[in-house]
């Protein structure tokens, strides 16, 4: 225990002085990158001429960004920006009604995890899952249409990191916090912080026939940072883990503060249990949620001490083991599923902390790993044949390690600084190996300047050989905290929406186009097509829109086109709005005329050569 703590301490020291070992791995870097980017056959590795598709999707979180990014996989080829959490102009997401609604009063978004949805521990290729620590809120994305379908506030939460990872069938995703805050939010000295904060899990569901998320409880845990969580597979699907910080309860200075006592915890829960509690009425309504507070209803949740800080929390493919990663200490510790079920049932316990019970270090882990001078592990990801994966934040490299018996099978150096990597289906219970991603939170020198600050940056790493090997660098805009690597086949998105669903403001013919007044609402039903918008094919000119100023406007859009790739754009000129209308789709605009005024309006995306003249007016006329 001596020597841990010893070399926890040294560590530390390294972490805080971070910048300085970047400017040792600087030199190492560029000489192998350079090196690299001349080696013919890593360039015919990720070639993928015209006329070929990528193998893989890549779906990268967007962070403070608020967007997901979409990669193809080996290319490295950017494909599209989804927009999540914040409004995009370009797509006129958080413009028209439907995304506007989504946003509510948000106008960013913090997008850490991003999960995709799973049937039987493998990906299934229909949503996409993400949390916004920014303002406390869960997405989901459609994989058909690639939008955002749905977001919910969560309540009682405060910036829900530690998330999101779906359980094997796509259950329940867990938002564990990073934030304590008293329930509720009220106001709370920080004196009392011990006694009246809490850290929020939200169990969140999904029912895919409404499309719509849903919070099923909520568990009030102590005052503790929540990191990162992963949740179970196989013998382990029934349980999830979830790593902390800050168990020392420290309310200012927490790099120093938070990082005091030797040990922090894994939260190791069974959510079958939790479940039960919720059915059998043992929560308490607060503020409209079913919390349960584990000081009162016990079972079902435990600790397992593990060393200072820990970052990630990974579940291996065969849903045997979860390993640690350090960030402070520089080791991943193996811990095993079926000696925690074993020390629960003989309840081997340790004491206890705010009522949940704590197993005893030893009766858990399995091994401590230690690949030489190998700092700052925080992911771990893992290949078809069980091997592990880490990302070495400090040393700015991937160490493959062998969780059967911890020996380091090889590294390899990024440039810099790794936060997650991702495998191809790396979270699933069968990854494919082949490629991992290291995603780098520094790229410096990586691409032409661009300042002061540069992108993110993502290498690809071949595992097809002995050596892994570093094959194609591309810049991404901050920040994939994670992303998510799926099969390209298993997507199947649509080429248009469909005309047959039921979709009350669609108008499908131009004689069906029209103009409705109900008081001060004014409803256009309108059409557009190359090259024109008509908005009442029976007025002497279709292609304007006259109200009174005050008046409520509802622009309802079908794209008529039905005609892959067809997609117009429509925007009033002056007035801050847009929206978009792909092959089929119809949108909505929902606005006050509260300008009056003569505003032309025009299609924004070039959708054909007479893509200039797809204009019309909005007219306002002003009050008396
Ligand atoms: S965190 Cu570990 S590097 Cu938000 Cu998953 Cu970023
Ligand atoms: Cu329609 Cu440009």
């Amino acid at each position: 225990m001596k020597k841990l703590v010893s070399a926890v301490s040294g560590v530390l020291a390294g972490f805080l002085a971070a910048t300085v070992f970047f400017a040792d791995f600087t030199n190492i870097g560029s000489q192998s990158s350079a090196e690299d980017s001349t080696n013919k056959s890593n360039a015919e590795k990720v070639y993928v001429p015209f006329g070929k598709l990528d193998e893989y999707y890549l779906f990268a979180s967007g962070g403070h960004s608020g967007q997901m990014f979409i990669y193809g996989v080996p290319s490295m080829r950017h494909i599209r920006t989804v927009p999540v959490f914040s409004p995009d102009s370009a797509t006129g997401y958080g413009f028209d009604k439907h995304s506007k609604e989504l946003m509510g009063d948000y106008t960013w978004g913090d997008l850490h995890h991003p999960a995709f949805s799973e049937t039987n521990g493998d990906y299934d290729g229909k949503w996409l899952f993400a949390t916004d620590v920014g303002n406390s809120r869960a997405a989901v994305m459609d994989l058909k249409t690639f939008t955002t379908k749905d977001i919910i506030n969560v309540p009682n939460t405060s910036g829900p990191h530690c998330a999101a990872f779906v359980t094997e069938n796509t259950e329940y995703m867990f938002l564990p916090t990073r934030f304590a805050v008293p329930i509720g939010r009220e106001y709370a000295s920080l004196d009392d912080y011990s006694q009246k904060y809490r850290g929020v899990m939200s169990a969140v569901t999904f029912d895919e026939k409404t499309e719509k998320l849903n919070i099923a409880y909520q568990v009030a845990l102590p005052p503790w940072s929540y990191d990162l969580s992963d949740a179970g597979k196989k013998m382990s699907k029934d349980w999830a883990v979830m790593t902390t910080y800050n168990t020392e309860e420290a309310t200012t200075n927490l790099e120093i503060n938070a990082s005091q006592a030797d040990r922090d915890y894994i939260i190791l829960f069974n959510w079958k249990e939790l479940e039960k509690m919720v059915a059998d009425g043992k929560y308490e309504n607060i503020t409209g949620q079913k919390m349960i507070f584990p000081e009162k209803q016990k079972g079902g949740i435990y600790l397992v001490p593990v060393a200072k800080s820990p970052h990630g929390v990974d579940v291996t493919p065969d849903g045997t083991r979860f390993i640690a990663s350090g960030k402070l200490a520089p080791s991943m510790t193996v811990f095993s599923f079926e000696k925690a079920f074993e020390a629960i049932k003989n309840k081997d316990f340790a004491g206890d902390r705010n009522g949940i019970p704590i197993l005893k270090y030893e009766s858990v882990m399995e091994r401590e790993v230690n690949p030489e001078n190998a700092l700052g592990p925080l992911h771990t990801q893992f290949d078809d044949k069980g091997m592990a994966y880490t990302t070495m934040f400090i040393s700015s490299e991937i160490v493959k390690w062998d969780p059967n018996t911890g020996e380091t099978l090889d590294r390899v150096p990024v440039q810099y600084s790794p936060g997650h990597s991702v495998a191809a289906e790396g979270d699933t219970v069968s990854p494919d190996g082949k490629y991992i991603i290291a995603l780098n939170k520094i790229a410096k020198d990586s691409y032409l300047s661009v300042g002061p600050s540069h992108p993110e940056s993502m290498q690809l790493i071949d595992l097809s050989g002995d050596k892994m090997e570093v094959i194609q660098s591309a810049p991404v805009n901050p920040e994939p905290h994670y992303a998510q690597m799926i099969k390209a086949d298993k997507l199947n998105p649509l080429k248009i929406y469909p005309k047959e669903e039921n979709r009350p403001d669609s108008v499908w013919k131009q004689e069906d186009t029209r103009i409705e007044r109900k008081g001060n609402e004014v409803h256009v039903y309108g059409v557009a097509l190359r090259s024109k918008f008509i908005f009442d094919a029976k007025a002497e000119r279709p292609d304007v829109i006259e109200v009174n100023e005050g008046d409520k406007v509802f622009i309802h859009l079908t794209n008529i086109d039905l005609d892959q790739d067809i997609t117009h754009g429509f925007a009033i000129n002056s007035y801050n709005l847009n929206m978009e209308v792909q092959p089929g789709q119809t949108n909505t605009l929902e606005f006050v005329a509260d300008k009056a005024g003569t505003y032309p309006l025009y299609c924004t995306n070039f959708c054909s050569a007479l893509h200039q003249e797809m204009t019309g007016y909005f007219l306002v006329k002003p009050k008396k």
